[in-house]
């Protein structure tokens, strides 16, 4: 009877287990490398969207030659060993050259999630199995317009451009309407959002002015070969990204977030660079 009732428990006890496991598998991201829980192909090691001979290399590269850190660390761990060493990209060249067995799932041809995703490992970057970049040419614009919205907080930055406009003009002129955030003196009225830690920020309207012929090359050079997304970052499936602020960049309408979890974002290195262009108008030429 007693030994009955150790078996019932016993049992009871990997019923439980079982459970959690797959209450956790359910809802957890785990992963000290980044979320698990996004697509990938495994022994993509860099993230190209195809495993060949550089990814053995990139793998071996990472670990003794100081090369690149795989932006999916589950993809480099070519056999699923939950660790990325030697073996991994010695795997590698076993399944691309002597018929060794091919990456365990999902494998090395089809995007999909780790089945087993309870290792230290994990995805950062997926490369071509998340949302396909696009590119678009809006330098044909009337207007073109920035501002922030509040995300989390606000977190301006002083110094820095807060809301912009530039309209076409029918003699081939752009009219630049900027004003930036500046420290705020004693007595000036503060903006009201979330400062962080500055004290007080007051915007400051710059006077409009037209381009020079130079930044008018630089400008549409830019709006004419515009990185975008059409889908939000496969990482926002994984779990909550709730930013400091937002910029809303707008060609006539067309409107395009920096936010990574957006539907209509510009590419990660885009809205910086576009930032850096109306910093650089702050003075009149
Ligand atoms: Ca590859
Ligand atoms: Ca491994």
């Amino acid at each position: 009877m007693q030994n009955q009732k150790e078996r019932n428990s016993s049992l009871m006890n990997k019923l439980l287990i079982a459970f959690f496991v797959l209450i956790l598998s359910a809802t957890s991201c785990p992963g000290g490398w980044g979320v698990t829980c996004i697509n990938f192909r495994r022994g993509d090691t860099n993230g190209d969207g195809q495993v060949d001979l550089s990814d053995g290399i990139a793998t071996l590269t990472f670990l003794f030659t100081g090369g690149e850190r795989p932006g999916c660390a589950d993809a480099a761990d070519a056999d699923d060993s939950g660790n990325i060493d030697l073996s991994d990209g010695i795997y590698t060249f076993q399944y691309l050259f002597i018929g060794g067995a091919p990456p365990p799932p999902p494998g090395p041809n089809e995007c999909g999630e780790d089945p087993m995703p309870f290792d230290d490992l994990g995805c950062e970057s997926v490369g071509p199995c998340g949302p396909q970049e696009l590119t678009r040419d809006h330098s044909d614009f009337e207007q073109f317009q920035l501002h922030y919205s509040p995300g989390f907080g606000f977190c301006p930055q002083l110094n820095s451009v807060f809301e912009a406009s530039i309209t076409a003009q029918l003699d081939g002129d752009y009219q630049l309407e900027m004003s930036v955030l500046r420290p705020g003196q004693p007595g000036e009225k503060c903006i009201e959002f979330f400062l962080g830690e500055i004290e007080c920020a007051v915007v400051e309207v710059l006077p409009a002015r037209d381009l020079t012929n130079g930044e008018i090359a630089q400008m549409l050079a830019l709006f004419s070969d515009l990185k975008i997304f059409l889908d939000r970052d496969a990482i926002c499936d994984c779990i909550a990204i709730d930013p400091c602020r937002i910029g809303n960049f707008n060609w006539d309408g067309n409107n395009f977030s920096d936010f990574i979890c957006g539907n209509r974002r510009l590419a990660r290195d885009q809205a910086p660079a576009i930032r850096d262009f109306l910093d650089s108008l702050h003075d009149a030429p």
